[in-house]
């Protein structure tokens, strides 16, 4: 007697198998083998071809570009389709909040480009002997936000809509730590605002440590809103929005400022009322790195923190590819040493902002230094697992 079911069960399997399997787009096979069911200890295995003559294991070149080679995840399907993780780094290509030269939806592309070096297994600080890929986090590329480009408060509704679906999942390792992180690769600097209003929902109000050369607390009445409401949310005005809507502390500070205010007292008051303490670029001269990080550190205390850098705090010399680049800035490795010294913060969000890869030169400076000081982000999360205030 012929078992009429078992075919149907047969197929009811395989459909939900299939299901399950799809990727798209295609990965290279080391996206798919670096970080299986126990990601650090996969080997690096093809799971195409496992030809012991002709291996197509790891290779950083390989494969469609993700940020360090991390495998890609569709963070913003249904929830059984996605894989778990434990920090998320997500694109944000919107770059109609700009008051210079515009180009930035192309960062994330850009900052990829930038990391196609950086690699798990061959990802051991010369300083630390540490390796923060291979830790307690399940890293992911989550890929970019889907943003329109032709309306900014729609756009920036889309990004806070994907920063609450990333960061509302289950965490992966949820023993250490159970809200996903997200890393934002910019995007001009508007898009924070959108990280911001996201953040709220599971850390509360944060201290923003805000890297940059601009103070980005402009009153939109100084700056765009003279025009209309809607232009005056840009990426010069939305620390001062942030701090109005009540999503940031009075310990937050800026790093690396130079650029002039448009007028003698009020855009610094008004800074100042927004909740920020200014060291500015030439502080390094006199305090030195090690000022720089203990000047932070004392200010933020241990309240959770979002760390966001503008990409121009760095001098031109180090990062031509941005949208209102101002010279006398940092220099790329004053910018890491600095950032590394942040380790012990509660950093519970971070960007990576105005990288606009056109106007970036043949040796790709730009998108070199904005990937490191993704890195470095991304190893803040990891060294200092953070709980959160709300669930
Ligand atoms: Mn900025």
């Amino acid at each position: 007697m012929i078992n009429r079911g078992w075919p149907l069960l047969l197929f009811l399997h395989q459909a939900t198998t299939w299901a399950r399997d799809i990727t798209f787009p295609p990965l290279a096979p080391h996206q798919l083998g670096i970080y299986g069911k126990s990601h650090s200890q996969q080997p690096y295995l093809s799971p195409v071809t496992p030809d012991p003559d002709l291996l197509l294991e790891f290779e950083k070149f390989s494969g469609l570009a993700t940020f360090a080679n991390l495998p890609w995840v569709h963070c913003l399907s249904h929830d059984d389709q996605v894989d778990k993780y434990d920090i998320a780094f997500l694109g944000a290509p919107f770059d109609t909040g700009t008051t210079g030269r515009p180009g930035s939806r192309f960062g994330p592309t850009g900052i990829r480009a930038g990391s196609r070096r950086i690699a798990a297994p061959f990802a051991w600080s010369p300083y630390t002997h540490d390796n923060n890929f291979l830790k307690w986090a399940r890293i992911v590329d989550c890929g970019d936000a889907p943003l329109t480009f032709l309306d900014n408060t729609v756009a920036l509704q889309q990004l806070g809509k994907a920063h609450k679906v990333v960061s509302g999942r289950t965490a992966n390792a949820t023993e250490v730590a159970t809200v996903p992180r997200i890393i934002t690769l910019g995007g001009d600097h508007t898009t924070t605002l959108a990280a911001l209003r996201s953040t709220i929902d599971h850390w509360g109000p944060v201290s923003v440590i805000h890297f940059d050369s601009h103070i980005d607390t402009w009153d939109p009445k100084v700056l765009g809103g003279g025009f209309s409401h809607y232009a005056g949310v840009n990426h010069g005005t939305f620390l001062h929005i942030a701090h109005e809507e009540g999503l940031i502390l009075n310990s937050s500070a800026h790093a690396g400022i130079r650029a002039p205010a448009s007028n003698q007292k009020y855009d610094w008051r008004n800074d100042r009322r927004c909740g920020f303490e200014i060291i500015t670029a030439r502080d390094i001269d006199k305090i030195g790195v090690a000022g720089i990080i203990s000047k932070l550190k004392t200010r933020v205390g241990n309240t959770n923190v979002y760390i966001s850098v503008d990409i121009d705090v760095l001098d031109p010399a180090y990062a031509p590819a941005t949208g209102t680049a101002e010279v006398g800035g940092w220099t790329t490795r004053e910018l890491l040493s600095i950032l590394d010294g942040l380790e012990g913060l509660n950093v519970i969000g971070a960007d990576v902002v105005e990288v606009a890869p056109a106007y970036d030169n043949a040796g790709q400076t730009t998108v070199l230094a904005a990937s490191e000081v993704a890195v470095s982000l991304m190893s803040l999360m990891v060294e200092t697992p953070v709980k959160p205030v709300k669930t």
